[in-house]
């Protein structure tokens, strides 16, 4: 209820009188009253006028499930919130709640991890208050051989939610890494549990650094927050029901072609490394190349210094620039 009270409020062009969400809801004004007085313990600004009824002014930057849950409509992804205060990894809560069965479209969130985890056991600091730590648990049909495709679905969706709603130039380091003028704001994480032919259920983990403001030693030359390159604070719950209705575009074009096809154009018009000279670093040689691309199965194109065109894919290669990390 406190959900649908939230969304009523905040789709209102103006005051609510008590008599309709006694209606709407089937409940007492003592009822309506109660839930009111808990949304304003949760930061919410709540006007309550006698003949004119409730008017939410101020909206706190909470990432709890009724928050975002509110914020959803029926076209998308995200279907399901769980909220934590804190927890290890919001991808091991997703893959445990997998396990027991949780649905397609599920969505696990955290104020703080403190086991948040990135690719091949590295670790991703997620302090509290002011990132958005998530994990999106989906059972796609799909052959598992296209699952890590999803990872850039995702990396799309989030830069589109963040420019939608500030004047940032947000790119894409190949194949997945989001930055701000150079400094990474975002790691996508995708776990998955399949058999040979079939998936059983995909972890689509995101960490996001909003507000953040002071990192840590030993990542603060490469890591920054949308606050810290733009001076703009986000609300973080937006942020989310806007990568939510962008993913669950992309999502769908996905699902149809089982490439990337359907978002190359786009994917390829935030790549940083675009007709950039890389770094190309393979498990015993580095090489010199221009990053053309990437194709529709999510490798990276590149011209070496022969002239020569190929094709080299993530996991197997990594990518830096040429005096640095972008
Ligand atoms: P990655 O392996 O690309 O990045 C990890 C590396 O990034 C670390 O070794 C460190 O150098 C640096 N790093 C650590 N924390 C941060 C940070 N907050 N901001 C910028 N750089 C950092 C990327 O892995 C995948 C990260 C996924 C994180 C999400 S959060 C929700 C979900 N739960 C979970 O445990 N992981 C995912």
């Amino acid at each position: 209820m406190k959900t649908e009270l939230l969304r009523r409020l905040r789709n209102a062009d103006s005051y609510v009188s008590g008599q309709e969400l006694c209606d709407q809801f089937g409940v007492s004004r003592t009822a309506v009253w109660k839930w009111i007085n808990q949304l304003k313990a949760e930061g919410y600004q709540i006007d309550a006028v006698s003949n004119k009824g409730y008017q939410i002014t101020s909206y706190p930057d909470n990432i709890t499930a009724s928050e975002i849950e509110s914020l959803l409509t029926e076209q998308d992804i995200i279907k399901h919130v769980v909220f934590f205060d804190e927890t290890d990894s919001t991808n091991n809560e997703a893959k445990r709640d997998a396990e027991k069965g949780a649905k397609d479209g599920t969505l696990y969130l955290t104020e703080a991890q403190n086991a948040g985890r990135g690719r091949r056991g590295r670790q991703w600091l997620s302090p509290a208050g002011s990132g958005v730590w998530m994990s999106l648990l989906l059972r796609p049909e799909l052959d598992p051989r296209f699952a890590s495709m999803l990872t850039i679905v995702t990396a799309v969706a989030v830069v589109e939610a963040i420019q939608q709603d500030i004047d940032v130039d947000c790119k894409i380091k190949w194949p997945n890494d989001i930055v701000v003028n150079k400094h990474k704001v975002c790691g996508i994480l995708t776990e998955m549990s399949a058999e040979m032919e079939q998936i059983n259920y995909v972890v689509i983990g995101i960490g996001i650094n909003v507000n953040t403001e002071d990192f840590d030693e030993s990542i603060k030359d490469m890591a920054s927050s949308i606050y810290k390159e733009t001076g703009v604070h986000v609300k973080r719950s937006e942020l989310i029901s806007r990568f939510s209705k962008s993913f669950s575009k992309y999502y769908q074009k996905f699902l149809q072609t089982k490439d990337l096809s359907g978002l190359l154009e786009v994917y390829n018009n935030m790549l940083i490394n675009k007709n950039k000279q890389v770094k190309i670093i393979d498990r015993d040689t580095t090489f010199t190349a221009v990053a053309q691309g990437m194709n529709e199965l999510g490798e990276l194109i590149i011209q070496k210094e022969d002239g020569s065109i190929e094709n080299v894919v993530a996991g197997e290669v990594s990518v830096r620039g040429l005096y640095g990390y972008v």
